[in-house]
């Protein structure tokens, strides 16, 4: 086909590629959540329906993009992490992000009626994406230390912050400026004891879901299927995407576990 006069401005893009041979970990988190959670009722601090609806929302992404090999969730982001030797999109970064986003926000908006029985979707939630680099398996696993101390440490804070909010047998009720006073500066023992002491809550008994964040991986088994011609069944090899709540900090799971396949 002929080019048109106008085909030079297409010389005006500018394409970031991905170093290669590096772990490409796309972190999306909701956008203005602070108002969208509000907005929909969610329980807090934690709403288990929002979470399992990120879950499946990214088991969706993971679907679609097969060289996703590992995905971490908590809050209103999720990390999605690529395989190193990924030639994805010829890695261009602006192709990688804006799908995995748009692919995540699809998903949560055509799962939302199935995981949030009854609330009805105000506006419309959207998503932002960035990607980032690591060069190092040590790296990679230290960026997803990162995120789940940071799930950790957020989810003991609030916790503690909405039991102090959320008392009915405080004289006055306290405050959410209070609560913060409260909280201020305080360390980990402290807020796990007023916990035990006031509320009666054995933080370490809380779902993990609340206190790990989820774990997306994948597993190859094999699986029998149906021939449709003679109705003899075969085993074929199956990607399966798994749901797990465990801790990624430590070595276990990447040396012993499932995690082991993905640092190979
Ligand atoms: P951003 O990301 O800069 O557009 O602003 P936000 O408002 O999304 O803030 P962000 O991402 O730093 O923090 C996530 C917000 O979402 C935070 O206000 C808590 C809220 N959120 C996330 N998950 C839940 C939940 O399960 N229950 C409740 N009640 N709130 C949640
Ligand atoms: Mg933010
Ligand atoms: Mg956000
Ligand atoms: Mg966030
Ligand atoms: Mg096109």
């Amino acid at each position: 086909m002929a080019k048109s006069k106008f085909e030079y401005v297409k010389h005006f893009e500018q394409h970031q590629t991905l170093l290669r041979n590096t772990w490409i970990v796309v972190r999306i988190d909701g956008h203005g959540f602070h108002r969208f959670s509000a907005e929909h009722d969610f329980a807090k601090p934690n709403d288990i329906r929002a979470l399992h609806l990120a879950n499946e929302a990214a088991r969706g992404v993971m679907l679609e993009l097969n060289d996703i090999v590992f995905a971490y969730g908590e809050s209103d982001e999720f990390s999605f992490v690529l395989k190193r030797d990924s030639t994805l999109f010829k890695r261009r970064e602006a192709k990688i992000i804006s799908t995995v986003a748009s692919l995540f926000t699809a998903h949560y908006v055509v799962n939302w009626g199935k995981f949030m029985d009854g609330t009805a979707m105000k506006y419309p939630p959207s998503f932002d994406a960035r990607a980032v680099c690591y060069p190092t398996n040590e790296n990679l696993r230290d960026y997803i230390s990162w995120r789940q101390a940071d799930c950790h440490i957020n989810n003991l804070y609030n916790t503690t912050f909405w039991a102090l909010v959320l008392d009915t047998t405080a004289t006055p009720p306290t405050t959410t400026t209070r609560a913060q006073e409260i909280l201020k500066d305080t360390t980990s023992a402290t807020k796990n004891e007023l916990l035990f002491t006031k509320f009666n809550i054995n933080y370490n008994m809380l779902p993990e879901i609340f206190r790990k964040g989820s774990i997306l991986y994948r597993t190859r088994e094999k699986v029998a299927v149906k021939e449709a011609q003679d109705g003899s069944s075969v085993e074929r090899e199956k990607s399966l995407v798994h749901v797990g709540h465990f801790d990624v900090i430590g070595d276990e799971w990447w040396v012993n576990g499932s995690g082991a396949s993905i640092l190979r």
